[in-house]
């Protein structure tokens, strides 16, 4: 197989990136992270649109696409200290979800087994069972927790007749055995679903769940600090769903199940920055972009600042290990943070 490519559309890279091709090892060999496109639609709901979302992601940003992005706050370029590279899309037919997820576990789990962060740009949120189970191959299953940014569980049985699709990832990983339904902690969920069968399936798995109401009444931050001790409980790596639905219609309007009263962009983006510079990150997805739904690239911006947000903060984490420095949100823009 050569390199993967584009599905849809012209075949670039995130933000201008270095290409690599998964069947050659050579090109990812030292990578700290791989994209991959995940250009899938077929496990949708309602609104399709998210096999365009990996072009979006790669692709939103008002600045040149040159590889480089110098974060303001965290003092680091993510795609320049890092070593970022981008395999393509795997290709995931939209009428064949099992033979698409497949291919989706076996490309992350040849990232995973390269030692390198898979960075899966989607897609619906189905892709999360492959995107998660490819990573536990290789880390051990029960040892990968999950944080998963969603206004919906996903923890559905069967929908439309079918075991597979995006309202269900989140059960077929725990029923897989790849992930701890305990080491599960989930933010951001509110509206109406799930039904109350499987929030008592959830409650049976002693999965914790952070409803929009929680958050609100106690705070995002303490929120997270909680889940942060309960992910790294017994696990060794933490993976990053974010389904872009998390936020409000009105900062991430572009998707297929828009629920009113989600997070703003900034809750997101904070949330994203704390949690690769806190806690060991070894996979990541950014979920249910569909561009056709989307205002002025709203939705597409967004993702494609999370991606970035999630690379500033593994990158400065590793120089803070490197150089026994620590990363301090109180000072001001204009002083010098290479030596806090
Ligand atoms: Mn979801």
């Amino acid at each position: 197989m050569s390199r993967y490519g584009a599905q849809y559309g012209p075949d670039v890279t995130f933000l201008g990136v270095d290409r690599c091709d998964l069947a050659d090892g050579a090109s990812f060999a030292g990578a700290d992270v791989v994209v991959l496109g995940a250009p899938f639609d077929g496990g949708t709901s309602h609104r399709p649109g998210t096999r365009f979302g990996p072009q979006a992601i790669r692709t939103t940003d008002y600045l040149p696409h040159d590889g480089s992005r110098p974060s303001l706050a965290l003092r680091v370029d993510g795609l320049r200290d890092l070593r970022v590279v981008d395999a393509g899309d795997v290709e995931m037919f939209g009428g064949d979800i099992e033979r698409s997820l497949g291919a989706l576990e076996a490309a992350v789990e040849t990232v995973a087994r390269a030692g390198a962060i898979p960075v899966v740009l989607g897609g619906d949120h189905s892709i999360a069972f492959p995107d998660a189970k490819g990573v536990a191959n290789v880390l051990g299953h029960g040892r990968v927790s999950m944080l998963h940014f969603d206004a919906h569980a996903d923890t559905g049985d069967i929908e439309f007749g079918s075991l597979w699709g995006h309202g269900q990832p989140m059960r077929r990983l725990i029923e897989s055995g790849a992930l701890r339904g305990d080491r599960f902690l989930q933010i951001g969920l509110r509206g109406y679903w799930p039904p109350p069968e499987t929030l008592d399936w959830m409650a049976g798995q002693r999965m914790r769940s952070y409803e929009m109401t929680e958050i609100v009444h106690r705070g995002l931050a303490e929120c997270l600090t909680e889940a942060f001790a309960i992910a790294t409980d017994e696990c060794d790596g933490v993976f990053l769903s974010v389904d872009i639905d998390v936020c409000d219609p009105g900062h991430a309007p572009g998707t297929g199940t828009p629920e009113p009263g989600g997070l703003t962009a900034r809750e997101l983006l904070d949330a994203v920055r704390r949690i690769c510079l806190e806690l060991p990150v070894v996979g990541v997805d950014v979920v249910e972009v569909s561009p056709p739904y989307d205002h002025a690239d709203i939705t597409a911006a967004l993702a494609n600042r999370v991606v970035l947000e999630a690379l500033s903060a593994i990158a400065r984490r590793g120089r803070d290990a490197r150089d026994g420095t620590r990363w301090d949100p109180s000072l001001p823009l204009l002083t010098d943070r290479t030596d806090t």
